[in-house]
């Protein structure tokens, strides 16, 4: 007998060999999922404005256009594991309150003015601030200023649709509650202080706003102090001050400085990354292909792909990647080239 007729009459019974399917189902090595691609703010921008004039706020729920990675159409995925889209609030709007399983990040590309409300308290947001909306919080967002405001939202959608956990429930008013004075968080949990007695029952960093000027300070204070790591650049992440953990619990948040003139060594790991350019210009170099960076551009670098990054003026970069996700499992792995 066959094993081709073995395996058609193992079929039926809702079986299959594992001998012919063990080196894909376990490699040696994990195989990039999607492509490497960038998105240029200035191409995009006229057409993220444009969105004004199709639909509010309030009707989209959330006027964002999702960047999907080219080589995963209609997935709604910038990776395999993340989503990415560009949100546009116009001043008088409001963007209903709502909550979701799902976890958001926030990073401002241009405007100001405008705020978001998370559980109980409004950040008013700057460019280059990096945001938190923790999983099953309200949070709403508004504009009470002038001009467009843009931000880039970072959600784990692709995850939480793997785990089968994806939850959501509309406020029944179109903005929840504010209970806390704007600030409160900032200065309770984010400045080299904690209140006496308190402590954390959230898996999230109870900063939930981390303002752009204070990281450029910090950044711009370590070019003083030495040398650039040679793969990484002077690399920081976002912490959370109550167990120097990740900001968040599924998605790793960091910001980088690579001073200029300086190219990074080729490195890769096992999470795939979002970049955000947020000011001097450069270029990341994934495999044959070069991607200019100028501030708001967006990059994805899939997983276990080698890049370089190279600086023209001191070019600073947000990233966000499953990282914190892949450590808890134990599954990340990084290769320094
Ligand atoms: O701001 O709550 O881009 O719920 C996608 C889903 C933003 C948000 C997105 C969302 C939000």
């Amino acid at each position: 007998m066959s094993r081709e007729a073995y395996y058609q009459r193992i079929a039926p019974q809702h079986m299959a060999p594992l001998w012919t399917r063990l080196k894909s189902l376990v490699p040696k090595e994990p195989t990039p999922v999607g492509v490497a691609h960038r998105w240029a703010y200035s191409e995009l921008r006229p057409y993220v404005l444009e969105a004004a004039e199709h639909i509010s706020a309030e009707e989209a729920e959330r006027r964002v256009l999702i960047l999907e990675n080219p080589a995963l159409v209609g997935s709604s995925q910038i990776t395999q594991t993340l989503y990415a889209g560009l949100q546009l609030i116009m001043p008088g709007e409001v963007a209903p309150a709502h909550r979701h399983t799902q976890s958001a990040l926030r990073f401002i590309v241009e405007g100001s003015g405008a705020y978001t409300a998370v559980d109980g308290e409004k950040t008013l947001m700057a460019p280059g601030d990096f945001v938190i909306t923790p999983s099953w919080t309200w949070h709403h967002h508004g504009h009470d200023a002038s001009g467009p405001m843009v931000w880039l939202d970072g959600l784990d959608i692709p995850i939480t649709h793997f785990f089968g956990s994806t939850f959501r429930e509309d406020h029944r008013d179109e903005e929840a509650a504010v209970t806390r004075p704007t600030g409160d968080a900032l200065a309770r949990y984010g400045s080299g202080l904690l209140p006496v007695g308190w402590r954390s029952g959230s898996l999230n960093s109870p900063v939930f706003n981390y303002p752009y000027a204070r990281t450029r300070e910090a950044l711009h204070a370590l070019t003083k102090a030495g040398a650039p790591d040679a793969h990484l650049g002077h690399l920081m992440r976002y912490v959370n001050p109550a167990d120097g953990g990740w900001a968040m619990p599924t998605m790793a948040t960091m910001i980088r400085l690579v001073p200029r003139a300086f190219a990074t060594q080729p490195y890769r790991s096992s999470d795939s990354a979002v970049f955000v350019g947020v000011e001097g210009t450069g270029e990341l170099r994934v495999g044959e292909q070069g991607f200019a960076i100028t501030p708001h551009d967006i990059v994805v670098v899939p997983g276990w792909m080698a890049y370089t990054i190279h600086a023209d003026s001191d070019l600073v970069l947000f990233s966000y990647s499953d990282r914190v996700a892949q450590e808890k499992l134990g599954f990340w792995r990084e290769q320094r080239q």
